[in-house]
């Protein structure tokens, strides 16, 4: 377990990605967790942080980090998954941060529903979003400086398990994850959960932030990326996480294992493939952490004979979506949800 660390997929800004074994614990810690940063990570001085409400609300607020941490709280456990997860597994790669399969984790988050800070400030009838203003900013094309921003309709933003969080697995967040405070939307890809928080806004008008209407967008063709549908909740997926992909197993029974989410409702089934998708068959499901948090499953098998095996996992969530053998392709990256395959070799063979 020591030995674990995070993969490291670009230094500066940080970015970096869940070590496979760390995805067999029902919990990620926080410093095997993923990170995702688009710039340089803030420096904040927890004394001098205030986050403020303001826009169209009745009353604009401006709270300290023990004003956030005074109200009443809640703990949900949520898996967050980048969207660009998995990017490099489609063909042609996308431009973009080239993630594997590891721009995941699951975690206990803490702290208030955001709800109750909207109630207080009031929104008023024209408010339509509220935009997430994170601390960090950067140029995001030549002589365009903008921070880390991202909206969300108002009726996502009043969902109760929304979260202004300032623990994760019980501690503080560290400076990667967000400290002091983060926005967590459980269900939805990780770019929704603004670290950093420093502002909240009611908008009466959609949000038109690099980070929302040039980015995270399924862009199938050459139209425009601000015409094609955005990015929101996480696609339903599995990941086999033992045995590792191009593992050596004996002549013997064998377990795969791993773990499935989906952010449009708990995950109701996790097949199995050993012949490459040709037939499937019923993994087990273990303890469930609730809606939010990846569910663990396992599959037992006695190998026929000595060979090389396509060992494939798909799981379907309580709507009847289930992830496709093919990826679809999109012109930004993201939401590849694509069964995942490995190859493993059993007995002697080379
Ligand atoms: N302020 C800010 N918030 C952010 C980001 C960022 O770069 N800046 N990245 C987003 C993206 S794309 C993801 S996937 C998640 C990653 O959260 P993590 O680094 O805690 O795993 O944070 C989101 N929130
Ligand atoms: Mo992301």
């Amino acid at each position: 377990m020591l030995t674990m660390r995070l993969v490291i997929v670009e230094r500066e800004p940080l970015n970096a990605e869940t070590p496979p074994d760390a995805l067999a614990e029902p919990l990620t810690p926080a410093e095997l967790f993923y990170v995702r940063n688009h710039f340089a990570v803030p420096r904040i001085d927890p004394h001098a942080w205030r986050l403020r409400v303001e826009g169209a609300v009745e009353r604009a607020l401006e709270l300290s980090l023990e004003d956030v941490q005074q109200l009443p709280s809640r703990t949900i456990t949520v898996t967050l998954e980048c969207a660009g997860n998995g990017r490099t597994l489609l063909t042609p790669t996308p431009g973009g941060t080239p993630w594997r399969l590891g721009a995941v984790g699951t975690a206990r988050f803490t702290g208030a529903p955001l709800s109750l800070l909207l109630d207080r400030a009031g929104l008023r009838p024209e408010a339509v979003e509220l935009l997430f203003v994170g601390a960090d900013q950067g140029e995001v094309e030549p002589g365009r400086v903008e921070p880390f921003a991202r909206s969300l309709p108002v009726e996502e933003a009043r969902g109760p398990d929304v979260l202004l969080a300032w623990a994760m697995n019980d501690e503080p967040l560290t400076a990667d994850h967000g400290f002091p405070v983060r926005l967590v939307v459980p269900g939805w890809y990780g770019m929704a959960s603004v670290k950093w928080l420093a502002r909240i806004v009611a908008l009466e008008q959609a949000f038109e932030g690099y980070f929302q209407r040039e980015h995270y967008r399924y862009v199938q063709s050459d139209d425009p990326v601000e015409d094609a549908p955005p990015v929101t909740r996480a696609r339903v997926r599995s990941l086999i996480v033992r045995p590792a992909d191009g593992a050596r197993l004996p002549l013997a029974p064998v377990e795969f294992s791993g773990i499935a989410w989906s952010g449009y409702g708990p995950v109701t089934r996790v097949e199995v493939s050993i012949d490459g998708g040709a037939s499937w068959a019923a993994a087990e499901l273990g303890a469930d952490q609730g809606l939010y948090a990846a569910r663990p499953w396992s599959f037992r098998w006695h190998p026929p004979q000595p060979g090389r095996y396509t060992v494939l996992a798909r799981a379907t969530d309580a709507l009847g979506n289930s992830q496709p053998l093919s990826p679809q392709w999109n012109r930004q990256g993201y939401g590849n949800n694509a069964c995942q395959a490995i190859q493993v070799v059993v007995g002697q063979e080379d």
